[in-house]
């Protein structure tokens, strides 16, 4: 079945209820059904056809749902890119996915050319309602999402329609959201947190949803207060940024939600225990990536344990494995492998890369974690050295590579270096020669990478520690001193 038919349960059931607040803007389901028909119209009046990319470089806002919905109704493939990300990304992903065109609200990062957001729509007015007929399958892909997987190019994972739908109906089953629930979302929907978990499960099961630009620690606890959510996602940051709340807004707050779900990097036990204390709520944690969205997780009834992902969900399987492949044991500590309908297809155009994902049918995570007697799976961390930053992932090896085309950068070694609000922070090692400047190498990088990506600091030395065959050793790097 594909994406369309699971939000028509939505679109045409309840074509009359609010679907969808944005600003002080309201929308029916019936509303976002013909909105999404005319764009596909006019996205098919503009030559695209189904297996087609169209990227799409926005921030959150109705028109990147209209977007979302036109293009699984047309066939046309999602690609969404991170609006924080600068020229190097974006040339990257738009050179490697080849897209039809790049929707944009005022410009896209190296210059490329753009259809203006506000123009698709007013053209889009002009075009029927009636919708389109084409036939996709489960099977067809729905979105192309860039992540860097273990290594550092970051690559094309191919999201089919049955992936998002196994997917949501998964945590729609899991965490009992039904159409009397209230979604606050201030997630970006350009990650697969904000488009498969909040999109999906706000779409498949007909609640109403009130999306946010945005989580901004000033301004969020009001959005709570008016809107009443039941439900919220967040990564990390947020639930720390919470916990900077007053006393009484927490209360309040947590008296009208059902469920928080944290997720996208670990949840430190000690935020848990803080947040429980001032919400009175016990954050349910869940794990995914954006190969397999989401794979493990806490029991909505029973112990949502502090520190652990959980269990699999339905329909998806995990083993513990040694660096052989050979399944592990309870309390035994190895990499962690997933099977299921939420894998992904491959990544885009790289056979090779797509092979080595997996073994024997099951995909590697890279993520580390050992299962307890009773089955809880805790993350112990990762086989590769990626950071994740308020939730944003960062490839040291992209920023390394970007800061040894700097003049008198010799050596560099990207690492993450803890921190009690963001997770992690990238710092970098450098080994200099005379012609470095700071300050000129900072306004490049910022030039051309996001700003969660700029490091924090350079710490320089003499030289960086390898192994007799020439490989950093980072866990032998000085300590980092703000
Ligand atoms: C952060 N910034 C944003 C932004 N989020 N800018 C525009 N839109 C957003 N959505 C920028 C800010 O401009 C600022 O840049 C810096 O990031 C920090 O902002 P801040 O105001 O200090 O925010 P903070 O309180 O730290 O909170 C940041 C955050 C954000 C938590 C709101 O990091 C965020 O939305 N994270 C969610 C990421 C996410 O969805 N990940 C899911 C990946 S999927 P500057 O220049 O001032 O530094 C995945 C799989 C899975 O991992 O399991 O889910
Ligand atoms: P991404 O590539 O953006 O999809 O990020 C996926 C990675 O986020 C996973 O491989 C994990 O390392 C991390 N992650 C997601 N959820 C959790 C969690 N609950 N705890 C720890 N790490 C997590």
């Amino acid at each position: 079945m594909n994406l369309p038919i699971l939000f028509d349960l939505s679109l045409k059931n309840r074509a009359s209820e609010i679907a969808l607040e944005f600003g002080e803007r309201t929308f029916t389901f019936g509303e976002l059904d013909q909105r999404s028909n005319r764009l596909s119209r006019e996205l098919a009046t503009r030559g695209l056809q189904p297996g087609d990319r169209l990227s799409v470089f926005l921030e959150n806002r109705v028109e990147f749902i209209d977007l979302f919905i036109a293009c699984t109704k047309l066939g046309v493939i999602f690609q969404p890119i991170n609006i924080l990300y600068r020229e190097r990304e974006v040339s990257h992903i738009v050179a490697d996915s080849e897209p039809k065109a790049i929707v944009a609200s005022s410009e896209v990062p190296g210059g490329f050319t753009f259809w203006s957001i506000a123009e698709l729509v007013a053209r889009a007015s002009e075009q029927s309602a009636a919708p389109l007929e084409i036939r996709t399958t489960g099977d067809s892909p729905a979105v192309i999402l860039y992540t860097s997987g273990t290594t550092g190019t970051a690559k094309g994972a191919v999201l089919t329609h049955n992936n998002f739908a196994a997917n949501a109906l998964n945590l729609i089953t899991c965490w009992q959201i039904t159409n009397n629930d209230r979604l606050l979302l201030a997630l970006p929907l350009f990650h697969v947190h904000g488009l498969a978990n909040g999109l999906h499960c706000w779409l498949i099961s007909g609640c109403r949803m009130r999306l946010l630009e945005r989580f901004d620690h000033q301004k969020t606890a009001a959005e709570f207060l008016a809107f009443k959510p039941t439900l919220f996602f967040g990564v990390p940051t947020i639930y720390v940024r919470m916990l900077g709340w007053t006393d009484d807004v927490a209360k309040q707050i947590g008296a009208g939600v059902r469920l928080f779900v944290s997720g996208s990097a670990p949840l430190p036990a000690q935020v848990h225990e803080e947040f429980r204390a001032k919400f009175h709520h016990t954050i349910l944690e869940r794990y995914g990536m954006t190969e397999t969205l989401m794979n493990i997780s806490n029991p909505y009834t029973g112990e949502r344990r502090p520190g652990t992902v959980g269990f699999p969900l339905p329909g998806i399987s995990a083993r513990i494995v040694n660096e052989q492949g050979a399944e592990l044991g309870d309390n035994e500590v190895g990499e962690v492998w997933i099977k299921g309908p939420n894998v992904f297809a491959g990544y885009w155009k790289r056979e090779a890369a797509t092979r080595d994902a997996f073994s024997d049918g099951w995909f590697k995570t890279g993520d580390v974690g050992v299962r307890s007697d009773d089955g809880y799976i805790t993350l112990r961390g990762r086989r590769s050295d990626l950071i994740i930053s308020g939730g944003f992932n960062i490839y040291p090896r992209e920023i390394e590579e970007l800061l040894l085309e700097q003049p008198g950068v010799r050596e560099a070694s990207v690492v993450g270096v803890a921190d009690s609000v963001r997770g992690e922070l990238p710092v970098a090692y450098v080994v200099l020669g005379t012609e470095f400047d700071e300050a000129a190498t900072l306004t490049v990088l910022r030039s051309q990478l996001a700003s969660f990506k700029i490091p924090r600091g350079f710490v320089k030395v003499e030289s960086l520690p390898r192994t007799a065959l020439g490989k950093i050793q980072k866990h032998l790097l000085p300590p980092w001193k703000p």
